[in-house]
C-alpha cells in the first residue's frame, strides 16, 4: 500500500502524555481522592452497585510504583459509533501494558461488544498495532451498536474472559456504553470472577461529559473538521453572493457539535435544539426566525447566507415529538400493512389526516411533501419513524422558502433565495485526529492500563485539565457510579450516565447568544482552515471553543 506524506509523519508522531505519566512506569503512584457519590438517586444507585459504588477519585502522582507485579491479559473493544482517536486509545494501553511487562497480553475484540459475545478477535502485537498509530477510523478492530445489558450476555462475556484468561476489560464507548460497562463491573464484582472493566469516553457528539469528564475524545477533531468545511461553504458564499447554505451537523440529539462549529465560523444562523426545546419554538417561529435574518441581509443587498442546522432538532421541536408519537401510534401493529396497501399518495395523503389530531395535522400540513413522504418510509426495527434520517437542512430551507413568499405577497421582502444543502457527519469522524485528540486518547488508553494495573474496577478512565498544555493534564480514575442517576428507559426506571445536553445558562451558548445577533445581519464569518498538524502550539494544540469558554480560557 502507497501510504501519503502525511501518513508517513504521523506513524513518527509521538502523543505527549501528562507530565505525571512521563517517567515511566515504575514512577506512577496512585494518589488517593475523596470517596465519591452518585450525582442524584444516590440510595437507588448505591443499591443497585452495592461493591462498586461510593469509591474513591483518584489520580496519578510521581513516585514509586507499588501496583502488584502480576501477567496482565487485556480485551479491549471499541463501542458505538467512530470518533477520531479511537486507534491511539488502543495505542496507549498496549504501550503501557508492554512497558509493564512484556509478557502481558491485549486481546482485541472485533466489531465491538458483539466481539466479545462471539468470540471473535485478535492479539496485538507491533507490527499490526504499528499501523494504526495517530491514524482515524475504528478499523483497528472494528466497532458495532450491540448493547452489552442482559445477565446472559454478562455471562457470555465471563466465559469468554474466562476461557482466554483475560482479567481486564476496556471499553471505548459513549454514555449508553459507558452505564452497561458500569453494569458489566458490579456483575463481575458480584460474582467475585476477577475481572476489572475500564471506561473510556467517546462520542464526537460531545454529550458524554460532566464535572469529571471535559470532554469526550472526538469531538476536536470531528468539530474542527466541520469548521473548516462550514467555514470555506462561507467564504464561497461571500465570494459568489447567491445562495444560502443550509448545513446539518451530525449530533443525534445534544447540540454541542452545532455550538463548537457556530464558535468557530459564526455563521448567519445556527439553531440549537436545547433552545427549541426550552422555549417550546414551533417549526413556524424557528423558520420566521431564519426568514428575519435572510430579509435583513437581503435589504442590505446580501441574498447570501449560512445556517447550521443540528442533526437532532426536530425532536427537540415539541409539536414536531407529538405528531411523530401520533404516527407511531397511526402505523402500529398490523396498521402499517394497511397503510403500504394504500396505491397512491393522495390515499395515504386521506388517512393520515383522518387519523392525527387537528393540531399535529397542522404540523404535517407545512411539512414539503418529500419530508411528509420520509416520515412513512423509513422506519425502524419497532416500527417507529427514524427522527434521524429526516433531512432536516432541506425541511428548514422549505419553511423559509414559504415564509419568505408570503412576505414577498406582503410586500414586505424583495430579495432572491436560492439554495444550497449539505450534511457533515462521516466527514469528521474518522479524520487523522488531531494533535489534541491523538494526546488525549492516547493518554487515557495509557492511563487505563494503569487502572488496571492498580486493581481497579468500574473506573472511567480520567484526564483532565485539557485546556491547559498536556505536560499540566491531571491523570487518574472516576468511578462511573458518581456519574449516573435513574432515569426511565423503554418504561422502566434504569441506572445511566446522564447525557449532558447544550447548557443555556453555560459559558459557550451564552457567548453564541450575545453575538448572534449582529452575526445573524452582518457578514462576521470566520474561516478555521484546516487541522494543522506540525507548527505551533498555539496553531496545532488548542482545542475546542467550547473547551476554552468553559474554562474561562476565551
Ligand atoms: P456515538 O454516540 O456512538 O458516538 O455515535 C454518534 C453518531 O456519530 C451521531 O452523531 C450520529 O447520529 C450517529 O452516530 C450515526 O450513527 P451510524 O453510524 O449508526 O449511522
Amino acid at each position: 500500500m502507497k501510504l501519503s506524506p502525511l501518513q508517513i509523519a504521523r506513524y513518527q508522531y509521538q502523543p505527549k502524555l501528562p507530565g505525571m505519566l512521563r517517567n515511566g512506569i515504575s514512577e506512577i503512584c496512585v494518589n488517593n481522592g475523596a470517596a465519591t457519590e452518585s450525582v442524584a438517586d444516590q440510595e437507588k444507585i448505591q443499591a443497585l452497585f452495592p461493591n462498586t459504588y461510593g469509591k474513591n477519585e483518584i489520580t496519578f502522582v510521581k513516585g514509586q510504583n507499588t501496583s502488584e507485579a502480576k501477567k496482565q491479559v487485556v480485551g479491549v473493544i471499541l463501542s458505538g459509533g467512530q470518533a477520531p482517536g479511537g486507534h491511539n486509545v488502543v495505542c496507549g494501553l498496549y504501550d503501557a501494558l508492554k512497558a509493564t511487562n512484556p509478557e502481558n497480553v491485549l486481546y482485541g475484540f472485533k466489531g465491538g461488544p458483539s466481539g466479545l459475545l462471539d468470540d471473535n478477535y485478535l492479539i496485538f502485537d507491533d507490527e499490526y498495532i504499528n499501523q494504526f498509530r495517530n491514524t482515524g477510523g475504528f478499523d483497528i478492530i472494528g466497532s458495532g451498536r450491540t448493547k452489552l445489558e442482559t445477565e446472559a450476555q454478562f455471562e457470555v462475556v465471563a466465559e469468554t474472559c474466562a476461557k482466554h484468561g483475560i482479567t481486564a476489560l476496556v471499553i471505548i464507548g459513549g454514555d449508553d456504553s459507558n452505564t452497561n460497562a458500569a453494569v458489566l463491573a458490579e456483575y463481575f464484582a458480584a460474582k467475585g470472577n476477577g475481572v476489572q472493566v475500564i471506561g473510556c469516553p467517546k462520542t464526537i457528539d460531545g454529550d458524554l461529559k460532566n464535572e469529571d469528564i471535559e470532554c469526550s475524545f472526538g469531538f476536536d477533531t470531528a468539530t474542527k473538521t466541520y469548521s473548516e468545511l462550514i467555514g470555506n461553504i462561507e467564504r464561497d458564499a461571500n465570494s459568489a453572493k447567491k445562495y444560502w447554505h443550509f448545513i446539518k451537523v451530525m449530533g443525534r440529539s445534544a447540540s454541542h457539535v452545532a455550538l463548537e462549529c457556530a464558535l468557530e465560523t459564526q455563521p448567519n444562523i445556527c439553531l440549537i435544539g436545547e433552545e427549541v426545546a426550552a422555549k417550546k419554538m414551533s417549526l413556524a417561529q424557528i423558520a420566521d426566525q431564519i426568514a428575519d435574518s435572510v430579509a435583513a441581509r437581503a435589504a442590505k443587498g446580501w441574498n447570501f447566507g449560512v445556517a447550521i442546522i443540528p442533526e437532532g432538532i426536530v425532536e427537540f421541536v415539541p409539536e414536531f415529538s407529538v405528531l411523530i408519537a401520533e404516527i407511531n401510534e397511526l402505523l402500529a401493529g398490523e396498521k402499517t400493512a394497511q397503510f403500504n396497501a394504500l396505491p397512491t399518495w393522495a390515499d395515504k395523503y386521506a388517512f393520515i389526516e383522518r387519523g392525527l389530531s387537528k393540531e399535529s395535522m397542522a404540523v404535517f400540513a407545512i411539512l414539503p411533501e418529500n419530508i411528509q413522504q420520509q416520515l412513512f418510509l423509513e422506519r425502524d426495527p419497532h416500527g417507529n419513524v427514524q427522527v434521524s434520517l429526516i433531512e432536516s437542512e432541506k425541511l428548514f430551507s422549505a419553511l423559509v422558502g414559504a415564509n419568505l413568499a408570503a412576505r414577498k405577497a406582503a410586500g414586505t421582502y424583495t430579495g432572491k433565495y436560492a439554495t444550497q444543502h449539505h450534511f457533515f457527519g462521516y466527514e469528521g469522524r474518522c479524520a487523522f485526529p488531531s494533535n489534541f485528540d491523538a494526546d488525549y486518547c492516547y493518554s487515557l488508553g495509557y492511563n487505563a492500563f494503569m487502572l488496571i494495573q492498580y486493581g481497579y474496577t468500574g473506573y472511567l478512565s480520567k484526564v483532565s485539565n485539557l485546556s491547559a498544555p498536556a505536560e499540566e493534564w491531571v491523570a487518574g480514575g472516576m468511578p462511573m457510579t458518581k456519574m449516573m442517576n435513574i432515569e426511565r428507559r423503554n418504561g422502566k426506571d434504569k441506572p445511566v450516565i446522564r447525557k449532558a445536553l447544550v447548557e443555556l445558562d453555560g459559558k459557550p451558548f451564552q457567548y453564541f447568544a450575545a453575538n448572534r445577533d449582529e452575526w445573524a445581519v452582518e457578514t462576521c464569518f470566520t474561516y478555521p482552515g484546516a487541522i494543522q498538524y506540525y507548527g505551533p502550539a498555539e496553531v496545532c494544540d488548542i482545542t475546542t471553543r467550547t473547551l476554552a469558554l468553559e474554562k474561562g480560557k476565551m
